[in-house]
């Protein structure tokens, strides 16, 4: 096997004998050959109109090979049969060579995988907005365009135009997931979620699907079941829509990667609608519920549908009913108050104020400090850095990077909190929305507004942001932990020459550089 697609590679290099996220040579094997099997589809469906079946196994198929989605060799095995089924109905091409995906020239071997890779965090928003009814013939036709242009050879130049064009589609693909969310579920307001977990059945929901929360809180309803979120879906709190819940009660642990250590015992059922999933512990293995293209050999599964049937998480919350006493849990800073939705339309709705603010000079800086978590002891970074922002900056935040700092409280600014969580990963749209009217309502250009972005990576989802940033024409970012493995030193230096991309030192110097400018 040779897998190199997220932050926690072996050695920094790529995982060849098992990955490090648990994921066995046989399943990164049958990812490999599935991916090379849609390229084969891709080229079969060249100068032909796909239809909606075909379009949804394109994007579930690349979906479930992002990180810490689907371990199960079966799902696999179903996945490659339906795509060279739908090839031979398209007129059958050839595939591309597994051995050729990730082998020959240093440099286009980075290219060709760090579009792929963007190409599979797409896909996962492109599903999230599909369930919903929404579909971009744009974004569509880029997964067929984008897996037909990996099979192929290209000039450096050539490579890095791929790139743009594909980051501009992704920045269209977010809109779309903005829009299918927001049309479904109102536009978020800010919203206080606690981290007490109350006495009584309860389950918890992780991953970003708004749609498999909006079906679990139907049929829990009046059931005595309490919800919690957990991970990416916390933002869910602040959608009018789901306030209607009483029962949606607060925010369950922190990010993805302490979930062996929060789960364990835990007398609750856990349903994983999405990434992150990691190797459940046997102490609570038996309370996994995967669905969607999630998935783990033995883990139990809630099929699709158009409303998924809920009736065995319902019937084993009941069963392990809960903690017989409430439990004053806290985030990773002692505090057990998290503050969301902060996104597009409140944070516009305030653009005065804050406009005011940065004029009177109240506001010296922002900071966007976002992106997934991830296990590294470095990623203490974004902690440290958040305390110690000035008094008189603001911090913007997103994704589930944001359980390293967002039980703290870090004061306000003219009636505004200094620290916004603007939403999940995909909400990354909300964050260049405002970036770009603040930088109307100065009539200057985005790099050069009085903000730094300070991104922490660690999935595919976040390699589709940075080129999505990149090909905006973002400059000054900074990016930690680590620079990504699939970045050749090549492909490195052209980033740092054409967007001055920065790998994190230590807050002191990385805010004293940025305050200074
Ligand atoms: Fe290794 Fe990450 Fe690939 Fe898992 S997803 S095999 S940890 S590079
Ligand atoms: Fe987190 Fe897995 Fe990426 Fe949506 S849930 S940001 S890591």
């Amino acid at each position: 096997m040779f897998c190199f697609q997220c932050e926690q590679t072996a050695g920094g290099k790529g995982c060849t004998n098992a990955g490090v996220c648990g994921k066995k040579p046989e399943v990164a094997n049958k990812h490999d050959e599935l991916t090379c099997t849609l390229i084969g589809l891709a080229r079969a469906a060249s100068g032909q109109k796909t239809t909606p079946e075909t379009d949804a196994l394109v994007m579930q198929s690349l979906f479930a090979t992002v990180t810490n989605v689907n371990f199960d060799p079966q799902d696999f095995d179903a996945f490659i049969q339906k795509v060279n089924e739908e090839k031979n109905k398209l007129g059958g091409a050839e595939d591309f060579a597994p051995e050729a995906l990730f082998h020959g020239d240093p440099d286009i071997v980075s290219l060709r995988s760090t579009l792929l890779l963007g190409i599979r965090g797409m896909a996962a928003y492109a599903w999230h907005a599909y369930v919903l009814g929404k579909q971009d013939p744009q974004v569509t036709a880029c997964f067929y365009k984008g897996l037909k242009a990996i099979g192929e050879d290209h000039s450096v130049d050539e490579w890095l135009e791929l790139l743009m064009e594909f980051g501009k589609t992704n920045l269209a693909c977010m809109a779309l997931l903005d829009e299918a969310n927001t049309s479904a579920y109102g536009h978020p307001v800010p919203t206080k979620v606690t981290t007490i977990i109350e006495k009584g059945p309860f389950i918890v929901i992780t991953g970003h699907d708004l749609l498999d929360l909006k079906q679990l809180l139907e049929q829990t309803e009046g059931k005595g079941i309490n919800i919690y979120t957990h991970g990416e879906m916390l933002p869910a709190h602040a959608y009018p829509e789901f306030k209607k819940y009483v029962h949606l009660k607060g925010n369950f642990g922190t990010a993805w990667q302490n979930q062996q250590k929060e789960f364990d015992n835990i007398p609750a059922p856990i349903f994983f609608t999405t990434n992150c999933l990691m190797p459940p512990k046997a102490s609570y293995a038996d309370r996994v519920y995967t669905t969607s293209v999630v998935g783990y050999p033995e883990m139990k599964h809630i099929p699709d549908a158009k409303v998924k049937d809920f009736s065995p998480l319902i019937k084993q919350a009941l069963e392990l009913g809960g903690y017989s006493e409430d439990q004053y849990r806290t985030g990773i800073n002692g505090g057990n108050e998290l503050m969301t939705g902060f996104a597009r339309n409140t944070v516009l709705g305030v653009a005065d104020k804050v406009i005011d603010a940065v004029k009177g000079g109240a506001i010296k800086h922002f900071f966007l400090v976002g992106g997934c978590d991830g296990a590294k002891p470095g990623r203490n970074y974004y902690t440290e850095f958040v305390k110690q922002t000035p008094m008189d900056t603001v911090v913007l935040t997103l994704a589930c990077g944001k359980y390293r700092f967002n039980d703290l409280n870090i004061g306000e600014i003219g009636g505004l909190p200094r620290l916004m969580d603007m939403g999940q990963c995909n909400d990354a749209y909300s964050a260049i929305q405002v970036a770009v009217a603040l930088a109307q309502a100065f009539e200057c250009g985005v790099n050069d507004l009085p903000l730094t972005l300070v991104l922490s990576w660690y999935e595919q989802k976040a390699v589709c942001i940075l080129l999505t940033l990149l090909a905006l024409g973002i400059k000054n970012i900074y990016i930690g932990p680590s620079i990504p493995a699939f970045f050749s030193s090549n492909v490195r230096n052209v980033l740092v020459e054409k967007f001055n991309i920065t790998p994190i030192s230590t807050p002191e110097n990385d805010l004293t550089a940025i305050l200074a400018k």
